[in-house]
Parts: C-alpha cells; sequence; structure tokens
C-alpha cells in the first residue's frame, strides 16, 4: 500500500484529541497507512535567512511529524502577507481588505520552494501527497520542478471566488497555472467547482474534457467537491463525556430562565460577526417578547492578531455588544455576553447543546464545521434549531436549516425569532435529516472520496 504524506501550513500531533476532526481523520489515515505530515513548526526566528529554516522530525506513533522553522521576514511575507492578507480575503470575496504588497508574493513564493526543498528527500516513489489550503498553492509545481512524479492532491478549504473577483490578484495566472501541477483539485461545494471551471475555461483558455477533466498549460488536471465534514461518533463521545456534560449543566443551571443563542467562531471579518449582533438588535426590537428572555452568548476565537484588520474587527463588535447591553439590559437580565477567547474542545458540544439556536452567518465560508457540529451535539429528545447562512458551504449539504442572507438584518431576525418560536415536532424532524445528512457525509467519508479519486485520476 502507498504511504500518505499529508502536508499543511500547520502540523498537528494525531494523538491528541485537541488537535480536532481534521487532524483526526488525517491522523487516522496517516496511521493506518503510515505515513508522513509535513508543515511549518509555527517557530519563527527572529533574526532567521530569508528562504532557510530548519527542519526537525518526530515521530508519533506511525505517523512522522516533519516541520520546518521560518524566519520573520518569511512569516511576515508568506503566513500574514501573501497567505492572510492576499488569498483570504479575496477567497472570502473581500477585495477591499486585500493588500497587494509585491513583497508578500516573493516570500510565498520563497517559503513555497524551501518546503518543497525539505520535503523532497522525504519523500518515496510510491507516496501518495496530499496538500492542503491557499498557503501551499504552488507547491506540487515546485515539487515537480524538482523532479517529483508522485500523485498529488490539493484541497482547498476556503471558498474559490468568481472569475472577476479571483482575476483582481496581480498573480492570478501564476496561481491557477500552479493549480495545473497537482493531479487532482478538490473544493468545499459545487458553487466552488463551478467557479473553478468558469474560470479555467475564460480566463486560461483552458479545454473541458468532462467529468472535470481540464486540459492547460500542456497539464490536464481533475476537480471536484468534496465537502468537508466532521468525526460525528468522535464528537458524540465528546459531548457524553465529563466535561461536556459539567458544562451543559453548569450553562443549564445558571440560564434556565432564558432562551440561548449561540455563536461560536475565531473572531474574522469572513464569519458575519457585526452583522449577526445588529440582527439580533433588530430581533429584540421587532419581537419584545424576547426582552429578559433572548439571551445571545457570542464566543470567539483571538485569531491573527497581529493584523489591522482584525484589530479593526475586535473594536467594532465590543462596542456593538457594549451598546446592546446598555440600551436594551436590565439589572438581571445581559442580552450579548460576548467572549474574545477559546473554549476548550472538550466542553464544546455541552454549550452547543444547551443553545436553543445556534446562529451560523458567515458572510462567506469555505464549509463552516461549527454548524455540523452543533447538530452532532444536539439532543434527540429536545433539539435546537440551526440558523444558517446560505454564504457558507455547508448550506449545499443542510437544507433542512433555517437559511439565512447575513446581510439582510430585518430577514435575520424574522428567521431567528421562528428558530425560537418553532414548535417541537418541527425542530425534531429538522434536526433527523440535518443529522442524517453530516452522518452520511462525514469526515471519513471526505477523506475516502478525496483520496479514491486522486488514485483514480487520470494523469497527463
Ligand atoms: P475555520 O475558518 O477555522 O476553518 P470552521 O470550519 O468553522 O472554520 O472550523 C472551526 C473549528 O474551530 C471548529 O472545529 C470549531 O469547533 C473550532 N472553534 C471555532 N471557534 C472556537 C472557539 N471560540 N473556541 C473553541 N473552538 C473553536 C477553515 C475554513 C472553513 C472550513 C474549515 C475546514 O474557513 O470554511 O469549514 O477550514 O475545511
Amino acid at each position: 500500500m502507498s504511504r500518505l504524506v499529508v502536508v499543511s501550513n500547520r502540523v498537528a500531533d494525531p494523538r491528541k484529541a485537541a488537535a480536532g476532526g481534521l487532524a483526526v481523520a488525517l491522523g487516522d489515515a496517516l496511521n493506518t497507512m503510515g505515513g508522513l505530515w509535513f508543515g511549518w513548526s509555527g517557530v519563527v526566528i527572529a533574526d532567521g535567512t530569508p528562504g532557510d529554516g530548519a527542519l526537525h522530525q518526530q515521530k508519533a506513533g506511525n505517523v512522522t511529524l516533519a516541520t520546518v522553522d521560518l524566519c520573520a521576514e518569511d512569516h511576515a511575507g508568506y503566513y500574514l502577507g501573501y497567505s492572510n492578507g492576499v488569498l483570504w480575503p479575496v477567497c472570502h470575496y473581500r477585495l477591499d481588505l486585500a493588500r497587494f504588497d509585491a513583497g508578500y508574493f516573493g516570500a510565498y513564493q520563497r517559503v513555497n520552494r524551501l518546503f518543497a526543498r525539505h520535503l523532497l528527500p522525504l519523500l518515496r516513489s510510491d507516496d501518495i501527497i496530499w496538500i492542503h489550503d491557499y498557503h501551499l498553492i504552488p507547491l506540487a509545481d515546485e515539487l515537480r520542478a524538482l523532479g517529483a512524479k508522485q500523485r498529488i492532491g490539493f484541497f482547498l478549504h476556503v471558498p474559490l471566488p468568481p472569475q472577476q473577483v479571483l482575476a483582481a490578484i496581480p498573480q492570478h495566472e501564476w496561481l491557477m497555472r500552479a493549480l495545473f501541477a497537482y493531479d487532482l483539485v478538490g473544493l468545499q461545494s459545487q458553487a466552488d467547482l463551478q467557479n473553478f471551471s468558469h474560470y479555467v475555461q475564460a480566463e486560461a483558455g483552458a479545454e473541458a474534457l468532462g467529468d472535470h477533466y481540464y486540459r492547460a498549460f500542456d497539464r490536464t488536471v481533475q476537480a471536484g467537491a468534496f465537502p468537508i465534514g466532521i468525526d460525528v461518533d468522535e464528537f458524540a463521545a465528546l459531548t457524553h463525556a465529563k466535561d461536556a456534560r459539567d458544562m451543559y449543566e453548569r450553562m443549564k443551571g445558571e440560564y434556565s430562565r432564558r432562551q440561548l443563542l449561540l455563536g461560536v467562531e475565531r473572531l474574522d471579518y469572513s464569519k458575519g460577526l457585526p452583522q449577526r449582533v445588529r440582527a439580533f438588535k433588530a430581533l429584540l426590537k421587532k419581537y419584545p417578547d424576547n426582552l429578559r428572555s433572548a439571551t445571545l452568548i457570542q464566543i470567539a476565537a483571538p485569531s491573527r492578531e497581529a493584523m489591522d484588520t482584525y484589530t479593526g474587527l475586535l473594536q467594532e463588535l465590543e462596542s456593538l455588544c457594549g451598546a446592546i447591553n446598555g440600551d436594551f439590559g436590565e439589572l438581571d437580565w445581559m442580552p450579548v455576553r460576548y467572549m474574545h477567547r477559546n473554549v476548550a474542545r472538550k466542553r464544546l458540544p455541552g454549550l452547543y447543546r444547551v443553545a436553543r439556536v445556534a446562529l451560523v452567518t458567515p458572510l462567506r465560508d469555505g464549509m463552516n464545521l461549527v454548524a455540523k457540529e452543533f447538530i452532532a451535539a444536539q439532543d434527540p429528545a429536545d433539539p435546537g434549531v440551526l440558523v444558517l447562512s446560505r454564504f457558507a458551504g455547508a448550506a449545499e449539504q443542510l437544507e433542512q436549516a433555517l437559511l439565512v442572507n447575513p446581510y439582510d438584518t430585518d430577514g435575520m431576525a424574522d428567521t431567528i425569532q421562528r428558530a425560537l418560536q418553532m414548535p417541537l415536532q418541527e425542530r425534531q424532524s429538522r434536526y433527523q435529516a440535518l443529522l442524517n445528512n453530516i452522518r452520511a457525509q462525514d469526515v471519513h467519508w471526505w477523506r475516502k472520496r478525496f483520496l479514491a479519486a486522486l488514485a483514480a485520476a487520470t494523469r497527463g
């Protein structure tokens, strides 16, 4: 059996539960097939040389973890600059937030070249290589330039925007050409796949060969939609373990007279946090039966704090939440509980389970796993309701959620009210359908489908 090589910006020890569903799923495959997980070590060397970085290797059971340090200049240009200052905003349709600084691109190329140089000697001829996400788009091309002949697949966790948006990146054609060095390009949704198909034909003059094979730049690549799922069984087990149960009991006691609404995400402008808080305010105004009752718990984990766009968002959110509490709050009722922090993964299911309504309302999201985790953690006898943005990749699968347009404040308030008022029977039937979906299309299904498609892809 071929060995699996996973490459992603960050590497997680698959034996640690805190690593999360993706690490569990990939770790599972790495453990069975035996494998290597390669990426950045997370270490930044203050006075290091650009394009250089030490390689570290460590055994984690059956898996080798190989990581590379980055110097401060490369970290700033590759990670904060090109990956998160250009590709992240553009992929989330936010051209207004993109910073097209020429220096960033050089660092992005440099780091991908550095990774290729360190990775190549670790490879075996029959390895299957699976590269993840927007940080590493050119890695296959760099590996091919050094002579790598292995099958290489790519999975993009973020959305792929339409041609006219993508084309704003000065190096868009270079990036697209780099994607043709892969044998398979996996995207999250049908919408992303359509955008890919349209872009390569309109912009790169690719020929569509059928079955989502495209030929351009003298190479053939296959593309496909592979919506990522969660490990439902692992999450259900977490839900019934002590930490989550304790969390549930504590919250249940504390908020016994309230209807809880919950938002959980990284503090990121793609997640639609200010829009959600404004919709909650509209709910309180329009439907005063919720006063003294509905309580929004918003947990926003710190993320990319070194970037200005993120600091601005933090301030906006704090002031919106403060204003609602000031305007509507009572001595014994605080409408919004806002926390800028991480919740331990083991306790998160308890929080999901206590919520009557989950507000998962990103302005744009590749998939959104919080929506799926919320479903997995519900009590079948008394399930909560999922309010989901139509602009999350998950909306293509989770049709029985209440879908909303996060830009429509009033419409969102109406839907939240409907969720709060939903009779038990309707909650149960929606929950069952959603659970069936996340079970059938879980993270193991995703991984097997991708790897089977990669093994079957015709090369050329
Ligand atoms: P993210 O943008 O990080 O992922 P998401 O899919 O929601 O978004 O995954 C977040 C994970 O982090 C979930 O497992 C969640 O439980 C956890 N998490 C979020 N906030 C937390 C908090 N405050 N405390 C503790 N845990 C928290 C990217 C893409 C998504 C895509 C995933 C996977 O942006 O669109 O779904 O990758 O492909």
